[in-house]
């Protein structure tokens, strides 16, 4: 009953793969959830969706985690109907990545207005909701970027339209209180060109790893086609 010779291989290497990608599914969803308590028990959740970025993770990892399970289990066992899900479950997410590039490179323009429209909505939210703050601080931190097109934008929103200033986030030093600071010693530079320009320079990047997934993706399912092929002819043997 037992699958023989390069079968052999292919099950072994099927279900590698899906252990090591059965336990990354584990790993994201122990982390996601790990985030999760941690930002509920340090900031005052006003605002399910600011608990997003950890939410995602659990579910790329639960997804993760049932897939490779199929793929792990079905192969060890030389189960047909397992690994039949598998690769099924692989062409879907296959499917679904291939339309999310097309859409993504399609309406790229879009995407970029949306960022754009969204950076907008955030800053005009600064005041009021503390995750929404607290991501537009990552940004302008992470990209050395202050406001919309510049640091001035943010002379429109409250509390700044009241008090002068920018966020500290803006610092190019940041202390508490130091986007208040004169002569400001402030990045200048707006964030939504700053973020869009190294989207573009680093879209290879970005690319290169989608297509590296996308090939393991592929090859995963060829694999899964081939152990069917085995499991089926070797039960149709005995
Ligand atoms: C920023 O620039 C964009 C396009 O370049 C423009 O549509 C938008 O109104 C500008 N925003 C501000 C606050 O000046
Ligand atoms: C939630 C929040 O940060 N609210 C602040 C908005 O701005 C005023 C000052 O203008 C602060 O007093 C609030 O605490």
């Amino acid at each position: 009953m037992a699958v023989e010779g390069g079968m052999k291989c292919v099950k072994f290497l099927v279900f590698f793969f899906n252990f090591i990608f059965w336990l990354c599914g584990l790993a994201l969803i122990v982390v996601g959830v790990i985030v999760q308590v941690k930002l509920n028990n340090s900031i005052i959740i006003k605002n399910a969706s600011a608990s997003g970025a950890p939410i995602v993770i659990i579910i790329v990892g639960v997804v993760i985690f049932f897939v490779a399970f199929f793929g792990c289990c079905g192969a060890w066992k030389e189960n047909y109907c397992m690994v039949t899900t598998f690769a099924i479950l692989l062409t879907l997410i296959f499917l679904v990545e291939i339309a999310a590039a097309i859409a993504g490179y399609v309406f790229k323009n879009k995407v970029n207005d949306f960022f754009r429209q969204s950076f907008v909505e955030g800053m005009a939210k600064y005041n009021t909701t503390i995750e929404v703050k607290e991501a537009l601080d990552g940004l302008q931190r992470d990209f050395k970027c202050c406001g919309e097109n510049g640091s001035t934008d943010w002379a429109n929103y409250a509390p700044f339209n009241k008090s002068g200033g920018v966020p500290d986030s803006c610092c190019q030093n940041e202390t508490a209180g130091c986007g208040k600071a004169s002569p400001p010693l402030i990045n200048t530079e707006g964030c939504v060109e700053k973020i869009n320009t190294w989207i573009k320079n680093n879209v290879v990047v970005i690319a290169g790893v989608a297509l590296g997934i996308a090939f393991l993706e592929l090859l995963g399912i060829v694999f899964a086609c081939c152990l069917m092929k085995g499991i089926r002819s070797g039960y149709e043997v005995m």
